[in-house]
């Protein structure tokens, strides 16, 4: 192998459970103290307690309140179990997530089939509280445990012809009900630029709020790229290909004037059939479906880290 990077479990940036447990409930007092005074004020009974957010802040760890553990658990984008939000939280138990290994193929020194456990014992496990924003107007702030994608990639020396990366998530019909219907083309695939894919903020989750990955959010191994629309971060891995030429992506295959390659999260350019000026801010104890409105940030509130990525480059054309 090549040389490893720092593979111990740094503890003290993975926040237990227990931290979670009391957050959580913090905030639901905050929320009911103040619940009859935003209906006094607005009207928005919901959305008093959500921080908002603060771009100067530390972008590992936004400062802004966090969804629901059982809402970032039951309202979920999976389609490999189902178009409804509600059912990858019903049906994914059916994912068998162990034993897990991951293909890496392509412009690489070192390709092969490569046990979970093997790649755990290699990356560093880090904390990133990220905001999540889905192509659909609504977002989240989760707490995810993973490693940095680039120390995982690094490992095995993508040459230079390694212009792109190319991700493919398992498709087994017997585990996914969701692969009976033709809503995508599976398996579901997804890319991201080469520097994208090396950037410090693109994380793999393997954890969320202390705990194992559930598999309606992408276990055992999902990406994270917190400044792109929801459906580049793609779950249940199977495949990593470097790759010369930029890949296909299933959202942009499906609709291609709806969904770019780059799909970088920005208020300028609306979707064709809705605008993405605003989201629902589903955090906090409030009823989802009176959730907090708020604006989009360009990048989603990350461009002071990534839009140096871009420059020179029209993000109306490469949207
Ligand atoms: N394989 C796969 N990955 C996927 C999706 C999917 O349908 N299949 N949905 C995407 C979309 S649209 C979003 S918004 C996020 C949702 O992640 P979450 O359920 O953990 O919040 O997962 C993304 N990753
Ligand atoms: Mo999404």
């Amino acid at each position: 192998m090549p040389q490893r990077p720092d593979a111990d479990l740094r503890e003290k940036d993975v926040t237990p459970e227990w931290v979670y447990r009391r957050r959580r409930l913090l905030g639901g007092a905050l929320g009911l103290g103040a619940l009859s005074l935003a209906a006094c004020a607005d009207g928005d009974p919901a959305g008093d307690e959500v921080a908002l957010a603060d771009p100067g802040e530390d972008p590992f760890r936004t400062r802004e309140t966090l969804t629901r553990f059982e809402d970032a658990t039951s309202y979920n984008n999976f389609y490999e179990f189902g178009t409804g939000k509600a059912d990858p939280a019903r049906h994914a138990h059916r994912l068998v997530t162990r034993p897990w290994s991951l293909a890496i193929e392509g412009e690489a020194e070192r390709t092969g089939v490569f046990a979970l456990e093997d790649i755990l014992a290699r990356t560093t496990q880090v904390e990133r509280i990220y905001r999540l924003r889905c192509v659909e107007g609504w977002s989240m702030v989760i707490p995810w445990q993973g490693f940095e994608l680039r120390e995982l990639l690094a490992l095995f020396r993508p040459t230079s012809r390694a212009r792109y990366v190319a991700f493919t998530t398992l498709a087994d019909p017997a585990q996914m009900p969701g692969l009976r219907f033709p809503v995508l083309d599976w398996p579901y695939v997804e890319g991201l630029r080469i520097d994208e894919a090396m950037h410090p903020l693109t994380l793999v989750a393997t954890g969320m709020y202390g705990r194992t990955l559930p598999n309606q959010n992408g276990a055992p191994l999902r990406l994270v790229v917190p400044w792109k629309y929801g459906f580049k971060s793609i779950k249940s891995i199977v495949r990593i290909r470097f790759v010369e030429e930029q890949p296909a992506t299933s959202w942009n295959r499906a609709q291609p004037d709806e969904y770019g390659f780059y799909s970088n999260v920005n208020p300028e350019v609306d979707h064709p059939r809705w605008s993405q000026k605003t989201e629902r801010r589903l955090a906090g104890s409030g009823n989802r479906l009176l959730a907090r409105r708020i604006p989009t940030l360009p990048f989603n509130g990350y461009a002071t880290q990534v839009a140096s990525l871009y420059a020179g480059m029209d993000l109306r054309r490469h949207f």
